[in-house]
């Protein structure tokens, strides 16, 4: 690789930041059970400090999603807290999650519950969330919704998208100024004939009705077999309503595997729809970064770091595609010559340079290796596996 290959990819180092779950360090499962692990974290503080960790040996991951449900279940009381272990960890706030889809009184949705009362306690939580993000200086706002039917004639559809319009309305009026609405969309499960907010289509469309701050956010997992993911990341950056993503590979349906370990062409592609649309207009593109992944299986502090690195070498490919012969080729329709200038970028080995750019960060070369010989995971492991034992493996 020259020397202007090298450095692109260690611009493009420096300013990818990927935001990680805290929801991703605790113990979950899928819908037949868990497999518990002895290291997972069992509180907010564990789940800091795990973050931390992948933080210290990657320098990538400044922020963590949290899930108020879970990290704050006292809501706005829980912020000191937060801002200590924020501190304590130096790492920050991210994302601020609602939860608006496990509570009993949502069996029949949340904001599109035909219940008024049930809508207004969705909206509520939403607002204390709206709060939380402004007390904790944490901008987005990210409410996934599980809203939806499963058996046709049961629900009126057009009536539930006036309740959405309805509520977001009345969520968006309470943003302050530089806090952002993210939308994100979901095809299918938990509900299984409709799901209210089911495609990028829906949630732009909420998003343009509740207003500016409004966006979209990309699950990489929540589309249909086949479906073009990097051409709807090419609609909303056009319409400027690319707001997030929530990272993680699937096969089958939101299996919420590996971020690239079905299909890293794929998030490459959709890398390189950001970055060509950074190129054209000049501008730089403000979207959150985010990983939406739990591990059952895989280690969980192991599997980020993957899926980190994993973000990070895509990213550095796709900061090689030559924008200005690409546009050139595209123009010419140079079909051929096109394709390759893009799979030449794909084909690259950046990890050397990556390499690199961790040593002139200070970063260990390595971050797995590092992670792996730190004595960190034996530690918490000790600390952790007791308290551990008591977790519910079954749901039955
Ligand atoms: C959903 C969706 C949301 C996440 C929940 C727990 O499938 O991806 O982003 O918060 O799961
Ligand atoms: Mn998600
Ligand atoms: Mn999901």
């Amino acid at each position: 690789m020259n020397d202007k290959a090298v450095e692109l990819v260690w611009k493009a180092l420096d300013r990818l930041a990927i935001e990680l779950p805290s929801w991703g360090f605790a113990n979950t499962g899928t819908r037949f059970g868990k497999f518990i692990q002895p290291a997972a974290a069992t509180s907010i503080q564990e789940k800091f400090s795990d973050a931390a960790q992948v933080h210290a040996v990657t320098g990538a991951c400044p922020t963590l999603a949290l899930h108020v449900q879970w990290d704050l279940p006292n809501g706005l009381k829980d912020v000191p807290e937060v801002e200590r272990l924020a501190k304590q960890f130096s790492i920050r706030p991210g994302s601020i999650n609602p939860n608006i889809f496990q509570n009993q009184e949502y069996k029949y949705g949340s904001v599109g519950n035909p219940d008024p009362a049930i809508r207004r306690m969705a909206i509520r939580h939403i607002l204390d969330c709206v709060a939380i993000s402004e007390a904790l200086g944490a901008p987005d706002i990210s409410p996934w919704f599980a809203d939806g039917s499963n058996y046709p004639g049961t629900q009126n559809i057009r009536k539930r998208i006036g309740y959405f319009e309805e509520g977001l309305r009345e969520i968006h009026a309470a943003l302050k100024p530089g806090q952002r609405l993210l939308l994100e969309y979901k095809p299918f499960e938990p509900a299984f004939y409709h799901t209210d907010i089911a495609d990028w289509g829906m949630a732009l469309l909420l998003a343009k009705g509740a207003g500016p701050q409004a966006l979209v956010l990309v699950d990489t997992g929540h589309h249909y077999q086949a479906q073009n993911i990097e051409q709807i990341v090419a609609w909303l950056l056009h319409q400027n309503m690319m707001g997030g993503f929530h990272f993680n590979d699937r096969r089958y349906a939101d299996d919420d595997l590996t971020l690239g370990s079905i299909d890293p062409y794929q998030i490459f592609r959709i890398f390189h729809e950001i970055r060509m649309f950074e190129w054209e207009t000049q501008t730089t593109a403000d979207i959150a970064y985010m990983v939406d992944q739990s591990h059952n299986l895989k280690g969980k502090i192991e599997a980020m770091i993957q899926t980190v690195c994993t973000a990070q070498e895509l990213y550095a490919r796709a900061a090689l595609v030559d924008h200005g012969s690409l546009a050139r080729l595209q123009q010419e329709c140079s079909l051929v010559d096109a394709e390759e200038t893009l799979r030449g970028a794909f084909w690259q080995d950046v990890r050397p340079a990556i390499q690199e750019w961790r040593k002139s960060r200070r970063l260990p070369a390595d971050p797995m290796q590092a992670f792996r010989t730190s004595g960190y995971l034996e530690r918490i492991t000790r600390e952790r596996s007791e308290k551990n034992r008591n977790t519910t493996a079954s749901y039955a």
